[in-house]
């Protein structure tokens, strides 16, 4: 609670171009809490980096995820809007969560297991610690609700769990966060393998929607989805591929997956899949004529950015000395 309103935080890593999964399942949900909490969304530069990036393409996309959040329905009057490294509260806090998170249960992230197989060749120990740095930015500001894809679950699970064990030892030092998974959308999957989840660095470009796709590249890639060998359109776990893209139609139009059964009764998969193509690309199109205004304009983004900084080090600042203070550290 801050100013007695609720907290809601996110982020989002500038770790690609982001896709139809990261808007549905996580960033189309953020404004929803605009009007009723104090909202803080974060671009999560810091975290990038446990996996190699190229420098300047980092930049590019830090810009890029912060003019998305804006194009996305994100007003930076009502929400603070940033950049981790902007605000050096997260890694200092990180590293005092560090001293209360256990090898173990890091140890059994999925995520962690997931990117050490992709990255065999870069283990680091950042990897690792990933989410007590996620556990960070969430208990900076003492934050209620974390809107986020069901992947993520698990990270603000063991956000609460270290919460629990720092306010045992230190009574009523973090607010313990509830992570809000949409019914739908949670897990939007892969175009071309449709048992992995859509991710933006997935280097297969038919298997990802990006947001800023254009309409032919859309249309094109939900006509390129793989399906399988019968033709009905229904929901069913031995048809991955057809449920995905019914997922898919049903977040973007609001129909149920009752009703998009029955619509598309005794049509093919090319007619539904182009229907899908269509939706998704009509959808995009208000984001994407946004984003490109707002990229135009870096002196725009960049006094957001350092106007949400200096909001989020405000709160940030404050979290932190309670936390010095409750460890016995020395304050000048
Ligand atoms: P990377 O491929 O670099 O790991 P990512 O695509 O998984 O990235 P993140 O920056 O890790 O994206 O995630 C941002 C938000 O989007 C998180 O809340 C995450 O849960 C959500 N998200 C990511 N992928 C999906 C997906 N396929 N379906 C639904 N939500 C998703
Ligand atoms: N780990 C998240 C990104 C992320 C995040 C957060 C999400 C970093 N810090 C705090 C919610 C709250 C991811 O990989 N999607």
């Amino acid at each position: 609670m801050l100013d007695n309103r609720q907290v809601s935080f996110s982020g989002v890593q500038p770790s690609g171009n982001l896709t139809i999964g990261n808007y549905l399942g996580a960033i189309k949900n953020f404004p929803y809490y605009t009007e009723n909490y104090k909202c803080f969304y974060c671009v999560v530069d810091e975290h990038a980096i446990t996996v190699r990036q190229i420098p300047a393409e980092l930049r590019r996309r830090t810009y890029e995820t912060l003019a998305l959040y804006i194009a996305c329905g994100l007003d930076p009057e009502k929400n603070t809007l940033y950049v981790q490294s902007h605000v050096p509260a997260h890694a200092e806090l990180a590293w005092i969560l560090n001293c209360f998170s256990m090898f173990g249960e890091l140890s059994r992230m999925t995520q962690f297991k997931d990117k050490s197989a992709k990255h065999a060749d870069n283990i680091n120990a950042g990897l690792f610690t990933y989410p007590v740095l996620m556990a960070a930015d969430i208990l900076l500001y003492q934050a209620d609700v974390v809107p986020v894809g069901v992947d993520q679950k698990q990270h603000v699970e063991l956000t609460r769990d270290i919460a629990d064990r720092f306010n045992q030892l230190y009574p009523g030092t973090f607010t313990v966060p509830q992570p809000i998974i949409s019914t739908s959308g949670a897990k939007i999957m892969s175009l071309q393998e449709p048992d992995k989840k859509m991710s933006k660095s997935d280097p297969n470009e038919n298997a990802v929607v990006r947001i800023l796709d254009d309409r032919d590249t859309v249309i094109r890639k939900f006509r390129r989805a793989v399906t399988d060998s019968d033709s009905e359109i229904r929901v069913s776990e031995d048809k991955p591929g057809v449920s995905n893209l019914i997922t898919i139609l049903s977040c973007v139009t609001g129909k149920t997956h009752d009703e998009i059964e029955r619509e598309f009764d005794g049509q093919g998969y090319a007619e539904f899949k182009a229907a899908v193509g269509e939706a998704c690309a009509d959808m995009l199109a208000p984001v994407q004529e946004r984003y490109k205004e707002l990229l135009a304009d870096r002196g725009y983004l960049e006094s957001v950015m350092k106007k949400g900084a200096e909001e989020a080090a405000y709160y940030a600042r404050k979290t932190l000395s309670k936390v010095r203070r409750k460890l016995g550290f020395v304050s000048l």
